[in-house]
């Protein structure tokens, strides 16, 4: 472990969406002591489907933390089996959505203990001891906030149809966040972002546009994140003009916006202190910090569990290089 705590703060804050950014969540738990890493999820993507509440984010963190994740497509559990989903298909009903049998397990208990009147952190805590996920996870609130996909041909879907049922082939004009006006952040969120033991906030190699920008779309959460004493850093989820993982390059297309990391150094240019780049992007470097914005550049594609750790390792010895509102290179 790297920090023991003590005088110097030693909190760390991870924002995250699924996959991509779960990735670097499991580095950071791996060099972090639980008391140390708090990681923020999206849950803008969660929706309702066949009764059930699916959170597949902060499922996808939880999982992955607890080393139980489907390693080749990131989410899910690993040796899952479909007998439910079979003989859903059998009976006639929608089967685009796929929830394996132990999986189901989750969003069942989920779903009554929600229904019993627990909030989503309450019942994440619950999940996580039960899974043996001993760093904090948690959603970014307990209000109901969903994703609408704004489409070129007019009209919108909701996130998961967009998502998975439509493979996100439609084109997109923008997003829309139902019901986050309302949402209040959750309060292990709120609690971190006051810690003054918090020593970096670190956004994880997620989607812009759909992962992260939930979570700093939360009122009041933008503006904690430009207040707070600890340095920001992002790490970028494009690499040499094409996403690590899912839709952003293809977004950033449609959005009129080029397939660059300096895309999502700018998206974020108001937060930043930081930004980490891969060796592929070296030349982009000077645009960054032209912004303002301080860089490291480093190994940011993420295959092994080496590679999390490492990059787990670069992301917190850059931010402890830098001072909120001085930008410095390393
Ligand atoms: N992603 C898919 O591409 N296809 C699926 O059938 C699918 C099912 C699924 C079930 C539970 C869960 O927690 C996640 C699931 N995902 C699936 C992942 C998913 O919905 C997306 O990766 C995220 O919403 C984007 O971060």
């Amino acid at each position: 472990m790297s920090d023991s705590g003590g005088a110097t703060a030693s909190k760390y804050l991870a924002i995250s969406g699924g996959v991509g950014g779960a990735k670097l969540a499991l580095g950071l738990a791996r060099v972090l002591a639980p008391h140390q890493l708090s990681i923020v999820t999206n849950t803008a993507d969660d929706f309702d489907h066949l009764g059930l509440r699916i959170c597949p984010d902060l499922d996808t963190v939880m999982y992955t933390l607890a080393d139980l994740n489907n390693k080749e497509q990131g989410w899910g559990l690993e040796g899952e089996t479909w007998n439910f989903l079979a003989a859903l298909r059998n009976l006639g009903d929608e089967t685009w959505f796929q929830l394996g049998d132990r999986d189901l397990a989750t969003h069942l208990t989920r779903t009554a203990m929600l229904n019993q009147g627990l909030t989503l952190s309450e019942v994440t805590r619950y999940l996580c001891t039960k899974l043996g996920v001993n760093h904090q996870v948690f959603p970014m609130t307990d209000s109901r906030v969903a994703t609408q996909v704004l489409l070129k041909a007019g009209g919108k879907l909701s996130f998961q149809h967009y998502f998975v049922r439509d493979r996100c082939q439609p084109e997109v004009v923008g997003f829309r966040f139902d019901n986050i006006d309302a949402a209040t952040p959750s309060p292990a969120f709120q609690e971190v972002l006051h810690d003054p033991q918090l020593a970096a906030v670190i956004i994880c190699p997620s989607n812009p546009f759909v992962s992260v920008d939930p979570v700093l779309s939360i009122p009041g959460i933008r503006n904690m994140l430009r207040d707070v004493a600890a340095p920001v850093i992002a790490v970028s989820p494009i690499v040499g003009g094409q996403a690590l993982k899912g839709p952003t390059a293809k977004m950033m297309k449609e959005l009129n916006m080029p397939q660059s990391a300096v895309s999502v150094a700018r998206h974020y240019a108001d937060l930043l202190d930081g930004f980490v780049l891969d060796h592929e992007d070296a030349e982009l470097r000077p645009v960054v910090e032209d912004m303002g914005i301080a860089t490291i550049v480093t190994s940011s594609v993420m295959i092994t569990l080496k590679d999390r750790i490492q990059l787990a390792e670069d992301a917190l010895s850059f931010s402890r290089t830098l001072t909120r509102g001085m930008s410095e290179s390393s």
